[in-house]
């Protein structure tokens, strides 16, 4: 069987990072996103600041008040986040497009509004160095189309890729293969294993478990007895780095498209626009027989140089009509055109953000 290879992403200072890239005076100060609970200024709590602020001790979660004290020359920022989630949608779209084709199962899993897992088994062909290669692609088309940084971790599975996007902050990227994972994993506290909260942190502690070595040399039957059948085995196959999770796609993160090959290559709308518009048409009646409705609109193209492009717009609110749907395609297909020299040779239309149409009833009602 092929080596598995799952990468992680997440985004740096995320929503700090938008605002700084939406902002060029900010550059060089701290800043700091708040929550706020509007009662009185400065009343909430961070949301996330950037690197310069953290060197000041101000932390996602904290209140503003303190964060205010611990650097009174930092700009405060009420948070955005409707704008944060559409950049986020745009991110996501892009990662989406680098992973497996999913005929196993999923192969993609976003897991916040900044995090995703992608599978690229099949892509990478098992090897470690050319998902480096392709982690890298990744952050540069990132760093180029959204002006923004992100960290990745490559493993054979999703703990440690998880755990291995957080090695190198910011702009890090860090590949561990099944033949360095011990070297990456055992020297660690047992605090940062991905699932170890507190409370679990704290009892193993107490057993004199203090590294993730420690935790894998321990006796599982001691463990089962500490923590009970479930948690006591996870811990056990966890501190040895073995976690065989498939990627999950989330409801929201669900996508409903369809793609067709053109009759010529061509650059001449007139030609694409009727196919495009059959495609919206079994895309809308893909989503009527589940009575959805869909916030994001993606077009996707592949050249003659069998090169695949995609862009997608996010709508204000979810909507479910053939033409809403045409419309948002159509726009985006003229960008292309304007922006393309090489002919067209495929065209794909698909809907994302997908929910229950406004006052249907779900199962649970009846
Ligand atoms: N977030 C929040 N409240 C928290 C934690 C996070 O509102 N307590 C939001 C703001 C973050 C975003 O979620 O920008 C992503 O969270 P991360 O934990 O990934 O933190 P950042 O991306 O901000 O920073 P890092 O560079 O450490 O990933
Ligand atoms: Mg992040
Ligand atoms: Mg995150």
């Amino acid at each position: 069987m092929m080596q598995r290879v799952i990468i992680h992403v997440d985004m740096d200072y995320f929503y700090a990072a938008i605002e700084e890239r939406e902002k060029p005076e900010l550059r060089g100060k701290a800043v700091v996103v708040c929550m706020l609970s509007g009662r009185r200024e400065l009343s909430g709590s961070v949301s996330t600041c950037n690197y310069i602020a953290r060197e000041f001790g101000i932390r996602s979660g904290i209140p503003c008040s303190r964060a205010k004290k611990l650097n009174p020359e930092a700009v405060f920022l009420p948070v955005r986040k409707k704008f944060y989630i559409s950049v986020s949608d745009r991110i996501m779209e892009i990662l989406r497009r680098y992973t497996d084709s999913g005929e196993n199962g999923g192969s993609f899993e976003q897991i916040s509004v900044d995090e995703a897992f992608l599978e690229i088994t099949d892509r990478a062909g098992g090897d470690f160095n050319l998902a480096f290669e392709l982690g890298m692609q990744i952050k540069k088309e990132i760093k180029e189309k959204e002006k923004l940084t992100c960290s990745i971790g490559i493993g054979p599975n999703k703990l440690i890729a998880k755990m291995a996007s957080s090695a190198k902050k910011p702009d890090g990227i860090t590949a561990v293969s099944p033949d360095k994972l011990e070297a990456f994993l055992w020297p660690l506290t047992v605090s940062k294993l991905w699932g170890i909260g507190d409370v679990t942190a704290k009892k193993l502690q107490e057993m004199n478990i203090v590294t993730v070595k420690d935790l894998a040399e321990h006796d599982v039957i001691e463990l089962i007895s500490a923590f009970g059948k479930s948690r006591g085995t996870w811990l056990k196959q966890a501190a040895s780095g073995i976690d065989n999770s498939p990627l999950k796609e989330r409801g929201g993160s669900e996508q409903i498209g369809r793609i067709a090959t053109l009759p010529e290559d061509t650059l001449d709308q007139e030609l694409i626009l009727p196919l495009l518009e059959k495609l919206a048409g079994d895309v809308i009646e893909k989503l009527g027989s589940r009575e959805l409705s869909f916030r994001v609109v993606t077009v996707t193209v592949i050249n003659s140089n069998f090169r695949m492009y995609t862009k997608s717009r996010t709508l204000n609110h979810p909507v479910s009509s053939k033409e809403a749907l045409l419309e948002a395609a159509r726009e985006i297909l003229s960008e292309f055109l304007s922006e393309s020299k090489t002919e067209f040779r495929r065209v794909g239309v698909r809907v994302g953000g997908l929910q229950e149409k406004k006052g249907q009833k779900s199962l649970f009602d009846y």
